[in-house]
């Protein structure tokens, strides 16, 4: 199963994104706890150039812990990161004197020409569906950008003030025309940032099954049943049946797929090292 997805509206984000680049101070990237490398889109190196930039794993209440703080201690190297919530709000305390910090020199230089400083301009971007409206949204204090559980919800640009220190950028979900490594589509999918139409939920369901079964997780029932459920088992547990009481797996494989988002199969890392 190979998973694709760079629809004709992500090559337009990409021209958008590299002519707002031009008037921002900063860029926030936004990076899945759950995939730290795979949510990275390798298109945004090239795209950012040398624009400071701080990244941020979102999602960290839907990651294993240990693995999240492994994952910042490697990602370090390469400049700021730390872990947040969007949802809980867990971390975004520490944004602004992170995005001050990065923009220090820029603060003294229009001080030095005796100008009066204004607020630093900062593009959010990201995978789709990975919180970037969400983050604006919390720190904002307010529902200022649209939000959803499905990628694609942010279509154009939208800058919302924050403070009289910052203002944030809202942009449009991010991915690259191709995977190279076809676990890091399944990945993406599994996650949340792929479209549903555009693969086969029973395929993927059945991958990831088994991953966390070769990983050695454990699992809540009714996905782990005496070993590891199937999707058979699944679908019956969930009342997922066809007429004639036969199972329908392609239900159960939708819903397994909905739970492990939403975290009811406990945290999870699916990029480990
Ligand atoms: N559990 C959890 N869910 C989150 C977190 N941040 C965002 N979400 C959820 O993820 C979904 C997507 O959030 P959005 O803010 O719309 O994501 P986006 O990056 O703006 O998505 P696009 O505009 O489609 O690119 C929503 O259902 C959010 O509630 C988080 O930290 N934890
Ligand atoms: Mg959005």
């Amino acid at each position: 199963m190979s998973i694709q997805w760079f629809p004709g509206h992500m090559a337009k984000t990409k021209r958008l994104l590299t002519e707002q680049l031009q008037w921002v101070d900063a860029v926030v990237e936004l990076a899945d706890a759950r995939i730290p490398a795979s949510s990275r889109n390798p298109v945004l190196a090239e795209l950012l150039g040398n624009k400071p930039r701080l990244l941020l794993l979102n999602k960290t209440d839907l990651a294993e812990e240990v693995w999240t703080k492994r994952w910042l201690e490697s990602l370090r190297g390469q400049g700021p990161a730390f872990g947040i919530s969007a949802v809980s709000g867990r971390g975004l305390g520490r944004i602004t004197p992170e995005l001050a910090k990065l923009t220090a020199e820029r603060a003294s230089r229009l001080a030095g020409k005796g100008l009066r400083p204004r607020p630093i301009r900062v593009m959010v971007v990201g995978i789709p569906n990975i919180g970037k409206s969400s983050l604006i949204n919390q720190m904002a204090g307010g529902s200022k950008a649209k939000t959803g559980d499905k990628p694609g919800i942010t279509r154009g640009n939208q800058w919302i003030r924050i403070h009289d220190k910052i203002e944030l950028l809202d942009t449009p979900g991010l991915l690259w025309p191709k995977f190279e490594d076809p676990e890091v589509g399944r990945k993406l999918a599994a996650t949340g940032a792929v479209r549903d139409e555009v693969f086969d939920a029973e395929e993927l369901a059945v991958w990831l099954l088994t991953w966390l079964k070769e990983n050695n997780v454990r699992v809540p029932p009714p996905y782990e049943s005496r070993g590891q459920a199937t999707l058979e088992e699944i679908g019956r547990q969930r009342g997922c049946l066809m007429a004639g009481g036969r199972v329908d797996t392609g239900k159960a494989a939708q819903e397994f797929l909905r739970e492990f988002r939403r975290g009811r199969l406990g945290r999870n890392t699916l990029d480990r090292f």
